[in-house]
């Protein structure tokens, strides 16, 4: 018979409604609302992508499909899996109740998003294992980040290569490799983000052939403290005026699905950056619930098993 184990996938979470946009942005604050201008900012993002994110869709669909891709590839283990989000309902801790209540045992969690900080890997991890300690929860074992695994760095090698193929012979091109920003602070105590972000640029580079890249940091909050530099947009402009680039390829590897921080601060903000300088934008496909994208998850949590055995 197989065993019975959950699977806790955990990610940022929307608004599903335009009507939950301020109690998710209150979340998001820490429990302090937002002013009146910046909900109204917030929400103009959402109408500008279309009313609303596709976040929720996506991030439902990668949790179901690594579910049963785990379940195909691990013979003498029956997954069910868990949703748990940071920032709306099913909140994480919501999850850890749902696994207890129904008599799971143990259970493996993992964050949609590959690079560990204090800011986010470790918030989500702490509150999972704060749930359990608080209800004698399942046994959950968290896997930290995943920003090297060879699966994850071949999907965007893919997808890059796609784009660079399209690419006229007159443009000059360069690739610029994002995640999410965060305060300037994180670095006081050695918290690796940056590095991880530079390694999956490197392995992704490099494997692609891609000489012309740089990194940059996108999506940085409204807070007067300074936030980790450079900003995208800001590069964009300066690699255009000093080095002549001509074109640029935004790969928001920080993120895995197509949502507000992409389809807004890359799709418009960063293409509004390239039209100031005259330069084409390009910008692979995300990888969302695609099958190469999903089985490289497979691997991560597998290998999290075999370290335990
Ligand atoms: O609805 C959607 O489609 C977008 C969802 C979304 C994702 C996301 C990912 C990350 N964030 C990270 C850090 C911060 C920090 C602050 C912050 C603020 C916001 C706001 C919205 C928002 N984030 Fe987010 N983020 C998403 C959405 N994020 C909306 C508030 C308005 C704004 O600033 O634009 C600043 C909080 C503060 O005020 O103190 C810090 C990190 C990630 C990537 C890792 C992950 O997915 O967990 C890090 C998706």
């Amino acid at each position: 018979m197989k065993q019975k184990k959950g699977l806790l996938v955990m990610a940022y979470g929307t608004p599903r409604s335009l009507d939950e946009v301020e109690p998710y942005y209150t979340h998001i604050r820490r429990g302090r609302k937002p002013s009146e201008e910046a909900l109204q900012d917030l929400i103009s993002r959402y109408e500008a992508i279309g009313g609303i994110s596709p976040l929720a869709k996506i991030t439902e669909q990668q949790g179901e499909n690594l579910k049963n891709r785990l379940n195909e590839r691990v013979s003498d283990v029956e997954f069910d899996w868990y949703l748990g989000l940071k920032h709306i309902d099913p909140f994480i801790e919501d999850a850890v109740q749902n696994m207890k209540n129904d008599g799971v045992e143990e259970a493996y969690s993992i964050v949609l998003a590959p690079h560990y900080s204090t800011f986010s890997i470790k918030s989500y991890n702490g509150r999972v294992q704060d749930a359990v300690n608080k209800i004698n929860g399942p046994e959950i074992h968290s896997v930290e980040s995943w920003y090297d695994e060879p699966k994850f760095i071949d999907y965007w090698v893919g997808q890059l290569k796609k784009v660079m193929n399209d690419i006229p012979e007159d443009e000059k091109a360069c690739v610029i490799f994002s995640a999410h920003s965060l305060p300037e602070k994180i670095l006081q105590y050695g918290d690796p983000y940056p590095e991880q972000l530079k390694e999956t640029a490197q392995l992704i580079a490099e494997k692609a052939g891609i000489k012309n890249y740089e990194i940059g940091w996108q999506s940085e909050g409204n807070t007067p403290d300074p936030w980790l530099g450079p900003d995208v947009q800001d590069l964009t402009k300066d690699l255009a005026r000093e080095e002549g680039y001509n074109a640029f390829v935004y790969c928001p590897v920080g993120f895995t699905a197509d949502h507000l921080e992409v389809l807004y601060d890359n799709d418009v903000e960063c293409k509004e950056a390239c039209e100031e300088v005259g330069a084409s934008y390009y910008r692979p496909e995300m990888p969302n619930a695609k099958t190469e994208f999903i089985d490289a998850l497979a691997d991560v949590i597998i290998k999290k098993m075999n370290e335990k055995s």
